[in-house]
């Protein structure tokens, strides 16, 4: 089976980058650790496509870990970000689209009255623990192994095996002292939260979760565990934070809690809502956002905040979102289309195999399943994973480089593309199931 390697001008590119970028890439995943090799560079990209520096062409299943819900290079959005640079990149004031976006999400997002809009994701998830600290005047946070809240300190923590140890640091320069403010839980076990919170009354500020994991690969939430974390909640007097950078916008217009009906006290978003330009934002409940400076006493603050540019293209993106709501219905649809078609590959493989999909974002373990938390992925093999991801680029598909990440349909993944797709992955999962 044939392994990929990057064309030479994205090889002279990589060479150049690492000399003066840390791994040669601006976030880790990029760089293809995970699996072996060199990354490709992007000329740009345009729909379900990216093009690499030498003009081979994706199908993009990456779709920049989220954002682009509506393809590459929409024209709506591409439209308003260049209207709005016109009138400058940046006012470090108030501007009337930070309104109508703020306007927006409160709309769209059922448990949110008042928003604060940051520059990413990771600002958002630090902003909002902060945030509860200070409401619960309590210190320690309850998060899930397997799950990804940004770079923030607070959750670059394993909480180490079992259930009330104090963490030690997963990042050099994450201190004791932060690790023993964060604990870590099994995602989709109630029991293990349950025994966190009584081994620490009242020192529980937040529970904060992805409600479906994506960082994992995606894992869904099984029956009652939103329900069933929303009520421990309210039993010990912590706040629910929904983590939906990734879910919001996307597994339903109004994220995973209009999906599955479970209302957080403070959700964080980022991603779909910037349009693929740096945005994050966090909202919740008038009473607890108005404890955010200049209305209340916790700062948090940003230079670029509620950018023009930036909030231009989560105007355009949110706005079709929301004009045209059938986008759901056809983003379910060619996510079923793509998961029956690679569960029948799989099956003719003879491998075995654990598909998850919500909505428009995947994830194909070749694991026998079931797969609840982040130990039932254990068993990825990933020699064989490298050999899947470096043999659909062969094949002009670019999917997510690590197995643990989740995959993206976009509204412009054609039927022709997703079968196409299909017909990549089927050829791979034959050779490997033959293998
Ligand atoms: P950013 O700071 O990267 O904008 O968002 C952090 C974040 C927070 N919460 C969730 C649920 C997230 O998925 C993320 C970021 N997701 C990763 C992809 N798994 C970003 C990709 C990367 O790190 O390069």
């Amino acid at each position: 089976m044939s392994s990929w390697q990057p064309g030479p001008n994205s090889r002279a590119l990589f060479e150049q980058a690492q000399k003066v970028i840390p791994g040669g890439v601006n976030s880790p995943v990029r760089a293809f650790r995970a699996v072996g090799g060199e990354p490709y560079f992007v000329a740009r990209a345009e729909g379900p496509y990216v093009w690499d520096v030498d003009d081979n062409r994706y199908i993009d299943y990456i779709g920049s870990w989220g954002p682009m819900i509506l393809g590459h290079a929409e024209p709506g959005t591409i439209a308003a970000v260049q209207a709005a640079a016109a009138g400058s990149t940046s006012f470090g004031a108030p501007a009337a689209g930070e309104v109508r976006l703020a306007e927006l999400v409160c709309e769209l997002v059922p448990s949110i009255d008042v928003v604060r809009l940051v520059n990413s994701g990771t600002e958002a998830t630090m902003s909002a623990v902060r945030l509860a600290r200070a409401a619960t005047a309590r210190p320690k946070i309850i998060k899930f192994e397997g799950c990804y809240h940004g770079h923030g300190d607070a959750f670059l923590i394993k909480a180490g095996s079992g259930a009330a140890t104090f963490g030690q640091p997963d990042s050099p320069g994450v201190t004791e002292g932060v690790a023993r403010d964060t604990l870590n839980a099994r995602y989709n076990d109630l029991d293990s939260v349950r025994s966190l919170l009584e081994a620490n009354q009242g020192a529980i500020a937040a529970i904060i979760v992805e409600p479906v994991a994506g960082n994992m690969g995606c894992v869904p939430p099984v029956e009652g565990f939103l329900e069933g974390l929303r009520q421990l909640c309210d039993q010990h007097g912590a706040l629910l934070i929904f983590d939906e950078v990734m879910t919001g916008f996307r597994v339903a217009r109004g994220g995973a809690q209009e999906r599955y009906g479970v209302r957080p006290d403070l959700t964080t978003m980022g991603k779909v809502l910037g349009g693929g330009l740096p945005v994050g934002a966090y909202g919740g409940g008038a009473a607890l956002m108005n404890q955010i400076s200049p209305a209340g006493g916790v700062y948090q603050a940003g230079t670029l905040s509620g950018n023009p540019l930036a909030v231009a293209a989560g105007l355009a993106t949110l706005g079709r979102l929301r004009a045209e709501p059938e986008l759901y219905q056809l983003l379910e649809a060619r996510g079923a289309r793509l998961e029956a078609g690679l569960r029948a590959a799989a099956q003719e493989a003879k491998l075995p195999y654990t598909l998850h999909r919500v909505g428009s974002m995947f994830s194909l373990f070749l694991v026998p399943g079931p797969v609840r938390c982040f130990d039932d992925l254990s068993g990825i093999d990933k020699a064989q994973f490298t050999t899947l991801f470096q043999g659909l680029l062969s094949r002009g598909v670019s999917i997510a480089p690590s197995a643990f990440e989740a995959g993206f349909i976009s509204t412009t993944h054609s039927e022709e593309i997703i079968d196409q797709t299909i017909a990549a992955y089927r050829s791979l999962l034959v050779e490997l199931g033959a293998a």
